[in-house]
């Protein structure tokens, strides 16, 4: 029998692991101190829940229903942002458990870095083969601390690779992090669709020089080549885009970052996801075309880092029915489908196996900020959803 007060409290208590700022924000990046006591903390629920807990080399906590009967992955993140919020991946994975604590034949999982201190889904990409355990040790943070090194801190704790093919397919319930649900008053979302994605670091070099000697005509500042970039790239971007998609240059710095200094150098984050991966292709011939427009046209040095990107997927049509059917019975009419504009770690499951996502509404749509809540009757109402799914969909996979 579901127990809401245990979920809650399990929420609450994942919530005090890096817990930061305002309201119920968290501070939790991938194998950080919190972040690994949080998943220990997990293990040790999910042993008492009688799951048997394992870690892989990358981190990522499973937690294996008993037996050697292919069962249903339940699951999300347990790492945050640099400053995230209380619900963002851990609603999915304390859900999981709670429904995997009533349902047989469920697993559970936390994946490790979904938020991308060092690149992006990284622990489900390398889980799922999206990418090598060796090409990922090579990502570095924005502190130019490699993941390798930082993944050495969870050493010993590792029982090796969980093969996939024990599980019959993956749900994951998540925050929307989006406007949709709160505006239109709705208590739960079943997804449709996941963006795509791409991200790159971009730099312009130009000229370091003294802010008070140096005349506006005979500079090359690498901050006003950024500024032109990022206005024209609204205009050159105008005829390709459309109100859904996004781009985002989100991390900045500018070298020496200094008050006196003309700034000789701006690195920083190139990002944008769109439902059609041919768009994103477009769109990256315009940001490459449009970074080489302002280099060549103001003497700045241009280069690109290597891309990350990943496509857009679809939701399994037997799995995202279990959601309907639970949507309905839990809640009647007050839910709806949704694409996700977030990126989640069922994109790389779903190289694996069937995934479908359910969404639980974001007050104020706010997410990646301390700000980040949703009402607790909301946060029921999505476990009983995903409690029903699971149900049927581990009953037909039997
Ligand atoms: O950025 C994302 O979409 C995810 O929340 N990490
Ligand atoms: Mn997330
Ligand atoms: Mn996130």
């Amino acid at each position: 029998m579901l127990n809401p007060d245990r979920f809650l409290s399990d929420l609450h208590t994942l919530r005090r692991f890096g817990a930061s700022g305002v309201g119920r924000g968290v501070r939790r990046p991938a194998y950080s101190d919190p972040d690994i006591a949080a998943r220990e903390w997990i293990a040790a629920r999910m042993a008492e829940a009688g799951l048997r807990p394992h870690f892989d080399d990358m981190g990522n906590l499973f937690g294996l229903a008993p037996g050697d009967a292919s069962s249903l992955l339940l699951g999300s993140h347990s790492d945050s942002q640099p400053e995230g919020g209380w619900l963002d991946g851990a609603l999915g994975v304390m859900a999981a458990l709670e429904v995997a604590r009533c349902v047989p034949g469920v697993s559970v999982v936390s994946f490790q870095d979904e938020e991308g201190r060092f690149g992006a889904t990284t622990g489900s990409a390398v889980w799922s083969g999206q990418i090598s355990q060796a090409e990922a040790d090579a990502f570095t943070d924005h502190d130019g601390v490699s993941l390798g090194r930082a993944r050495s801190r969870m050493e010993g704790l590792s029982s090796g690779p969980v093969d996939p093919s024990r599980f019959s397919g993956f749900m994951e319930l998540h925050i929307e992090q989006g406007p949709v649900l709160d505006r239109d008053g709705k208590r739960a979302a079943v997804v449709t669709d996941i963006v795509g994605i791409r991200d790159m670091m971009v730099t312009f070099d130009g000229e370091q020089n003294h802010a008070g000697t140096t005349p506006m005509h005979l500079r090359r500042d690498a901050f006003r080549a950024l500024a032109q970039f990022s206005a024209l790239l609204e205009d050159r971007l105008r005829n390709v885009v459309t109100p859904q998609t996004v781009w985002t240059i989100g991390h900045v710095s500018l070298h020496p970052n200094a008050s006196s200094i003309v700034p000789g150098r701006a690195r920083f984050s190139m990002q944008w996801r769109d439902r059609d991966p041919e768009r994103l292709g477009r769109m990256e011939n315009i940001i490459r075309a449009t970074a080489r427009e302002v280099a060549d046209g103001g003497g700045f040095e241009l280069s690109f880092g290597s891309m990350f990107g990943l496509e857009p997927v679809g939701m399994d049509p037997r799995l995202r029915r279990a959601l309907e059917q639970g949507a309905q019975e839990v809640c009647g009419d007050e839910w709806l489908h949704l694409p996700s504009g977030a990126l989640h770690d069922a994109t790389n499951v779903a190289r694996l196996m069937p995934v479908a996502m359910l969404f639980a509404p974001s007050i104020g749509g706010r997410s990646h900020c301390f700000e980040e809540d949703t009402e607790e009757a909301d946060l029921i109402t999505a476990l009983r959803i995903l409690a029903a799914a699971a149900t049927r969909a581990s009953a037909q996979a039997m």
